[in-house]
């Protein structure tokens, strides 16, 4: 999407250079969807246990139409419609809302699903797990739910020496990880766990979703020729928050996350030439439409589109969502 503009029309040389993929993975566009559609069909209020995914807009936006984000399955009245947020759930939250006779809808993405499905195989297997992950994270706390007395969370290289001991002696050993993570400090992680255990085995396939590395992948592309890269998405966005340090790393000499065009400082622009934008995994296009039309304000008009990959990944709604076949 190289912008028409000559160079005498556009003789500010300001450029914005946009990553692509960004933005909505495959699996909030479902989470997302799958709360819309529940109001559709039940009609409000439809209870959502936690946010249904990490964005501002879409939880503002989704309340707007009559979604109740609670933190609890026990926070909804006996008997209600509940959807459970897109990083998964633990057994123990589907009991819960079991006792309360919940009309429960999973709108877990189905790659955190098959992390739980792994969590529950090797625990079967007789593995130790060593999950690596955020401590706090709705995504950590559901997947380790799945084997509590097996999964062992290591949070950065400083969570490589916290392991309990006992595991030193563990034949069977396994590491598997959050969806989210940066792909380079896992790796890091992954190789000092090795050195502390040799016998550490390797998970059958990535956890790191494709969304996730697609998205860093991006912002690595286009770091080093960006003066400031502005990430869109919020705070307690996982893979947003990895998309900053990612392009700090990878060569651009700043980078901030906003959730809106007008967190924008104007002195971020001091003596910048080229803005780099993307957005996490939760964020509407709609945001990053924003900080561009933000941008051209202070002249940047030429905007280029730097496409690594393409997606073409869409995961089917919960089944009791979708259309009955006729
Ligand atoms: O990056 P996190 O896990 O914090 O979540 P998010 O809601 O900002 O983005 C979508 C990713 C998930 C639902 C986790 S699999
Ligand atoms: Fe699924 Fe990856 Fe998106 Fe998480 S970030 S919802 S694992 S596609």
């Amino acid at each position: 999407m190289s912008s028409p503009l000559t160079h005498s029309e556009n003789e500010t040389g300001k450029k914005i250079l946009l990553a692509a993929p960004r933005g909505y993975c495959a699996g909030v566009d479902r989470a997302v969807e799958t709360v819309e559609r529940a109001l559709e069909q039940y009609g409000a209020p439809v209870y959502v246990r936690k946010e249904i995914v990490h964005n501002r807009y879409v939880v503002d936006t989704l309340a707007e139409k009559g979604a109740i984000f609670v933190n609890e399955a026990s926070d909804a009245p006996e008997g209600a419609h509940m959807v459970f947020s897109a990083h998964g759930v633990s057994p123990a939250v589907h009991a819960e809302a079991a006792a309360k006779n919940l009309k429960a809808i999973d709108a877990a993405c189905p790659l955190v699903t098959k992390v739980h499905n792994e969590v529950r195989r090797f625990d079967k297997q007789g593995f130790q797990i060593l999950f690596i992950g955020h401590e706090g994270h709705e995504e950590v706390e559901g997947t380790m739910g799945h084997s509590p007395e097996k999964t062992h969370l290591v949070d950065g290289l400083a969570g490589v020496e916290k392991l309990p001991a006992f595991l030193a002696d563990e034949p069977n050993l396994m590491w598997l990880s959050q969806t989210t993570l940066s792909v380079d400090e896992t790796m890091e992680i992954v190789r000092a766990l090795k050195v502390r255990y040799p016998q550490l085995q390797d998970p059958p396939s990535d956890d790191i979703c494709y969304a996730t590395q697609n998205r860093q992948v991006a912002v690595k592309a286009i770091a080093e020729a960006c003066e400031l890269m502005i990430v869109v998405g919020s705070k307690n966005s996982s893979n947003s928050v990895r998309l900053v340090e990612v392009a700090r790393q990878s060569g651009a000499d700043a980078a901030h996350l906003v959730d809106f065009a007008r967190e924008i400082d104007p002195a971020w622009l001091d003596g910048v030439t080229t803005v780099g934008i993307s957005s996490g995994a939760s964020v509407p296009e709609i945001l990053v439409q924003g900080v561009v039309e933000r941008l051209s304000e202070f002249g940047f008009n030429d905007v280029e589109e730097v496409t690594s990959a393409a997606e073409k990944i869409v995961f089917a709604l919960p089944r009791v969502l979708r259309p009955a076949r006729t």
